[in-house]
């Protein structure tokens, strides 16, 4: 599907390509032949960990992965990179993803997640490349919050219960103005959670396997978590940035929700992830004083700390992903069971490798 019929390897470029799904979607269009453009931003420490090995310089010979500065806050630098690059596709991943700290930075997670989107369809259209730029992005299950149905598909109401939630609400309904508005072939990819072991150490399946793996390797006394009663549908995202691309290749533009049909708690994935050590973990007490023990020594393993509580919390998300298996034929492959264990597996492979087990408070 790479080359185009006339003029060389389709481009693509990515918003985010510094981030979990970037770093996979940059290796699956690679795979299919495109030359990639990824964006990254400025940083006083490195920050391209997730694609360094797609990298390769330029003076050392040819390559199909370049690499360029940019901020979805800065829309004179975007209309210049848009321009220069003259992209087929463009994949905006970009945004402050973090539903606590939306919390805490409201105004620049709008500024970065709704506005950026705003600037991004802007650029194609003081460009002229409105009609000929496939737009991807990258909408999600925080949309529908206090979920109005179960199981959540394409056309149940939107309820978001974070700064993050509403400013990606904008976002995908400002992707669907330009394509009704200007004719654009613009997509918005409904994912639900998606994960793996390249995730941000900070969400709370990284950040459970993590601490698994340094536990075991008596690194770390315990995890402190917050809401464990929350329900997620958890996949894995290298299967997701497919269903990205394939939303491109579509006649038409369309929006589509991508998620397993399955839906676990945070509680079942901790339990989880400790089963892959041979740890089995058994509740005692109740609310801030729960605790998770080793069923075999009584260690505590599992503590709470209200900080990890959200002001408004998403309680349950189950998503129906008919839509996309009927149209794209896109299914998810990796299940919740070898998600988990590819991830601790993971972790536990890096600090073996001598990997810092610190986690960050959040
Ligand atoms: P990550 O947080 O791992 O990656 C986000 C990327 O966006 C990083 O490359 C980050 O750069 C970049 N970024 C942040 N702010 C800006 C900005 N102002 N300008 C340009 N780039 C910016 O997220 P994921 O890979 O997990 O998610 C990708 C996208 O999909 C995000 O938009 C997220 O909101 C959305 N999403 C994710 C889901 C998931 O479960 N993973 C589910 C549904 C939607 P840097 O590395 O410098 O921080
Ligand atoms: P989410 O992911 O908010 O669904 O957003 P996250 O992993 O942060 O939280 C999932 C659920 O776990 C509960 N939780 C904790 N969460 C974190 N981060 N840390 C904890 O200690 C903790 N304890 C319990 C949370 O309350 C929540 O209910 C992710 C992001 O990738 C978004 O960008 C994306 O849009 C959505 O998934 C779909």
């Amino acid at each position: 599907m790479g080359p185009k019929t006339s003029g060389g390897p389709k481009k693509a470029l990515i918003f985010g390509v510094t981030g979990q799904d970037g770093s996979y979607l940059a290796e699956f269009l690679l795979e299919k032949g495109y030359t990639v453009h990824g964006v990254k931003r400025r940083s006083s420490s490195f920050n391209t960990a997730r694609v360094d090995h797609l990298y390769r310089d330029p003076h050392e010979g040819p390559t199909r992965f370049f690499l360029h500065h940019g901020d979805l806050t800065d829309a004179t630098n975007l209309i210049r990179l848009v321009q220069e690059i003259r992209p087929d596709e463009i994949y905006n991943l970009g945004a402050q993803s973090h539903v606590q700290v939306s919390f805490e930075v409201p105004e620049y997670t709008a500024n970065a997640d709704a506005v950026g989107v705003l600037r991004l369809l802007e650029a194609l259209r003081i460009l002229g490349m409105a009609d000929t730029v496939r737009f991807y992005q990258a909408s999600t299950s925080e949309l529908y919050g206090r979920a109005q149905e179960t199981p959540q598909r394409e056309t149940t109401p939107f309820y978001p219960r974070s700064p993050y939630g509403a400013a990606k609400l904008y976002a995908y309904w400002i992707t669907v103005n330009y394509r009704e508005a200007y004719g654009m072939h613009a997509s918005n990819g409904i994912l639900f959670n998606h994960e793996s072991p390249r995730r941000g150490e900070t969400f709370v399946t990284r950040k459970i396997t993590r601490a698994v793996a340094a536990i075991e390797h008596g690194l770390q006394e315990r995890l402190y978590l917050g809401n464990l009663d929350a329900r997620r549908d958890w996949g894995h995202a290298r299967d997701y940035v497919e269903g990205m691309w394939l939303m491109l290749q579509q006649d038409r533009p369309d929006d589509y929700v991508l998620a397993t049909g399955e839906t676990r708690s945070v509680r079942e994935f901790v339990e989880r992830a400790f089963a892959i050590v041979g740890r089995e973990i058994a509740w005692r007490g109740a609310g801030v004083d729960e605790i998770g023990v080793d069923a075999r020594t009584g260690q505590a393993l599992v503590g709470i700390d209200p900080r990890y509580f959200r002001p408004t919390e998403v309680d349950l998300l189950l998503g129906d992903p008919t839509k996309a298996r009927e149209r794209l034929g896109w299914t998810h492959r990796t299940g919740f069971a070898e998600l988990v264990r590819e991830m601790v597996e993971a972790d536990l492979e890096a600090v073996r490798q001598g990997a810092a087990p610190e986690l960050e408070p959040t």
